[in-house]
């Protein structure tokens, strides 16, 4: 048994060893909000669009309360983005977890982060063109597998699969079903204009043809996955909720005939504060017997399974334990931190071994990726050191490189049966 110098060293020389393989694993990141660069102004990347992302602007009105919300969404992007640099970066210190990547992305990128305007960063941006600056961010994130969320039903991305591009081979489509299903009847007039004969009615007719609208862009996306975001009043089985009905009448026979994995991604409340737009959601505490029952009740169903609330996560490991067909994957908008990154990441290794997706960045920006990959892997590779360190026997770096492509080189489709 060694004793605890000794462990200590091990830990750290264990440490440094997988951060150090770590760096040279290509990324598959299995959830994203980035855009295949032929897809046009869909994909947002640069200095403006990193400072006006959502989480900064729920931190910037804290930082202003007096501020005029609808003021703020009013004013030029650039002048939203410098009024958030000035606010959170120069008249305080950048040290929450959406500020701090900034900062990151900036620095990997050679800019100076100390200055108290932006006139060097979008000099630099002026400057890039995108198909090159995908390069660059892929070589810094070491990302090279993108998933992107995907919906036909937004008018903008409709025109771009219509139009058809040729795609570039590191973004890869997921179908999101929100819009066409979320709020019943909310998306029937757009579905009606793609040509699918739906109505308001919940009957045979209408679901037949939603199961012909995901089963057309399934294969029009190759979609790796269905995905969609719950809230945490989401129930299954419950008898008079259009979504568990729409889900259980189309959604659910699609994913066993195809064998297309559904991604639940459950517990945001939309909108908490409307004025906030994107910013205003909010999190709550969902029911794990919903994601259990689902679990039970389609044994051929790969469900891919995300939670919004701390406290879902643990029950998640648990419900995964007891059922192979549910795969954790991520730590989730609200618990993409790292003091959470690090309590999820031990307690699924503790729970699950390997049998689960420890990240995904969630990235909207495609400069995010630089930052949301490298601030995860320095927690989730530290994390496994520790296991390892645990361990009698020593670790060789094949064994930790296959453990490594394991945990970060596999979609969500390709994880069937781990
Ligand atoms: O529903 C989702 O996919 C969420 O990730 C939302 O897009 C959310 O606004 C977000 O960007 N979280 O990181
Ligand atoms: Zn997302």
């Amino acid at each position: 048994m060694t004793d605890i110098t000794d462990r200590h060293t091990n830990v750290s020389d264990l440490t440094q060893r997988v951060q150090r393989l770590l760096a040279d694993i290509p990324i598959t990141d299995v959830h994203t909000h980035t855009f295949d660069p032929a897809m046009g102004s869909l994909l947002l990347w640069g200095i403006d669009e990193l400072l006006t992302y959502h989480y900064l602007v729920a931190e910037v009105s804290r930082a202003r309360p007096d501020m005029d919300i609808a003021a703020f969404f009013g004013m030029p992007k650039s002048d939203q983005a410098d009024l958030i640099w000035n606010e959170l970066f120069v008249k305080r210190s950048p040290v929450s977890e959406a500020c701090r990547g900034v900062i990151t992305v900036m620095d990997r990128l050679g800019l100076n982060t100390a200055t108290d305007n932006l006139a060097e960063a979008r000099d630099y941006f002026r400057n890039q063109n995108i198909g090159d600056y995908v390069n660059t961010v892929c070589r810094l994130s070491k990302v090279n597998d993108i998933t992107m969320t995907n919906d036909p039903l937004d008018p903008e991305e409709y025109v771009c699969w219509e139009q058809g591009f040729d795609r570039d081979p590191r973004f890869h489509a997921a179908l999101r079903l929100d819009s066409a299903l979320m709020q019943w009847p909310a998306g029937v007039p757009r579905l009606q204009q793609l040509g699918y004969r739906v109505t308001n009615h919940l009957d045979d007719a209408t679901f037949g043809e939603i199961r012909r609208y995901l089963m057309d862009w399934r294969r029009r996306l190759d979609a790796r996955y269905m995905a969609i975001s719950l809230p945490p009043t989401f129930r299954y089985p419950q008898a008079d909720a259009c979504i568990t009905t729409l889900i259980r009448e189309t959604v659910l026979p699609v994913a066993q005939d195809t064998g297309l994995p559904l991604a639940m991604m459950i517990g945001v409340k939309k909108l908490t504060n409307p004025a906030l737009q994107l910013a205003g959601d909010s999190v709550g505490k969902a029911e794990i017997e919903t994601v259990e029952r689902l679990a039970l009740d389609y044994p051929g169903v790969r469900f891919a399974i995300t939670m919004l609330s701390r406290e879902n996560m643990h029950e998640l490991c648990i419900a995964a334990r007891k059922f192979a067909n549910i795969l954790p994957f991520g730590c989730w908008w609200f618990l993409n931190n790292p003091s959470l990154i690090r309590e999820i990441t031990a307690m699924r290794l503790e729970t699950l071994g390997l049998s689960f997706i420890p990240q995904h960045s969630d990235a909207r920006v495609l400069d995010q990726l630089i930052y949301k990959w490298e601030h995860s892997r320095d927690i989730i590779g530290t994390v496994l050191a520790e296991k390892y360190a645990l361990l009698p026997h020593a670790i060789d770096d094949k064994t930790i490189q296959r453990d490594l492509h394991h945990l970060f080189g596999t979609p969500i489709a390709a994880t069937a049966g781990q």
